[in-house]
């Protein structure tokens, strides 16, 4: 059955980047913030993920954010682009070494519900209602150094507290099951989603699913998205690929294993989600300065690709391939979609 559904596509100004890793310095020279504005329409996409401080500098007054965030609304609205979110960044700050919500420290503690509380005011400043949470330093890196029933207790809080400063506002958790921290508190969507039924406000809790999570968690991310979606709770996706159990490496949607990114489309497209689809995407680091957004553009052309190799796929021989058990010829019918045989 073919479908002209159309999906809004989004990244984040992170991910046209310098190429810095933990090994070495940066190898491409910065892009100027406005001229990575500029190239999103360009690219083909509509909106820009934000962090707060990819808005305004965290340290900065009311009076001074106020201004800065209009300046940048100003910057979008001039390109027709939407902000999708704010994410608030409690891993870079000192104050947060030890984590945000579940630091041992209450000034941190503070700092981190402080810091989130200014992410929600940026966000209707600046449009949007939804808020993003990559847990980043919430976990350990022993055991022992936390007490997990009560981190359990303090992300619950932290999310109540945030759900009660704004009443319009959307909490999306975006779970990693590990890097920067050894075991992360809250690993995976599953362990998200539980937590919003016990919120002060589960409507308004949800998920934002990147498969390179999913992977790094030993999940499928097509499988996570779909129980998501069950829920009614997967309101964002971050596509991009990941080679086995290592660092999370952000790589080219598709460019590791097609056809865990076609089940990913299938899902999304046979669920009408209507979410946007990010892709959280890395250049290489051997990447010239010339080609830094060339990850983006091809990421989104995979995306085009493999959505038309499932508006191509028959729904009908594929319940015929179910109900006579012939996985084989099934498995053979996607793989040769795959290879446009
Ligand atoms: C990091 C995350 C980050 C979020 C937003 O792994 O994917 O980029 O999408 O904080
Ligand atoms: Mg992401």
């Amino acid at each position: 059955m073919s479908s002209t559904r159309k999906y809004k596509f989004t990244f984040g100004p992170w991910n046209i980047s310098t190429g810095g890793d933990p090994f070495g310095p940066p190898v491409r020279a910065e892009v100027e913030y406005a001229a990575k504005i500029r190239a999103y329409k360009k690219l083909g996409f509509d909106g820009v993920q934000l962090h707060d401080d990819d808005v305004v500098p965290a340290d900065w007054n009311a009076a001074e954010t106020a201004k800065g965030v209009a300046s940048l609304k100003k910057m979008l609205d001039g390109e027709g682009l939407f902000p999708e979110f704010i994410a608030p960044r409690l891993w870079e700050d000192p104050r947060t070494i030890d984590g945000g919500y579940t630091s041992n420290d209450p000034a941190h503690r503070k700092y981190a519900l402080e810091r989130s509380k200014r992410a929600i005011d940026i966000a209707n400043m600046i449009g949007t209602r939804d808020i993003v949470l990559w847990l980043a330093r919430e976990g350990t890196y022993i055991r022992e150094a936390k007490d997990p029933m009560l981190a359990a207790d303090r992300l619950l809080e932290a999310v109540d507290t945030l759900l009660a400063h704004d009443k319009n506002i959307r909490i999306l958790g975006e779970m990693k099951p590990n890097e920067p921290m050894d075991q992360a508190y809250l690993p995976t969507p599953g362990h998200f989603l539980a937590l919003c039924y016990r919120a002060s406000d589960p409507a308004r809790c949800g998920v934002l699913i990147e498969s390179a999570h999913s992977i790094l968690a030993g999940l499928d991310p097509s499988d996570d998205m779909a129980y998501t979606l069950w829920h009614k709770k997967l309101w964002s996706v971050h596509l991009n690929d990941q080679n086995g159990l290592k660092y999370d490496q952000d790589k080219t949607f598709g460019s590791v294993d097609l056809r865990r990114a076609f089940n990913t489309l299938w899902v999304l497209e046979r669920a009408h989600y209507d979410g946007c689809i990010g892709l959280d995407i890395k250049a290489m680091r051997s990447t010239k300065q010339e080609q830094g957004t060339n990850h983006l553009a091809n990421s989104l052309k995979m995306v085009h690709h493999l959505l038309d190799i499932v508006r191509s796929v028959d729904a009908a021989k594929v319940e015929a391939f179910r109900a006579s058990r012939d996985y084989e010829g099934l498995e053979m019918y996607i793989l040769e979609k795959l290879m446009g045989k």
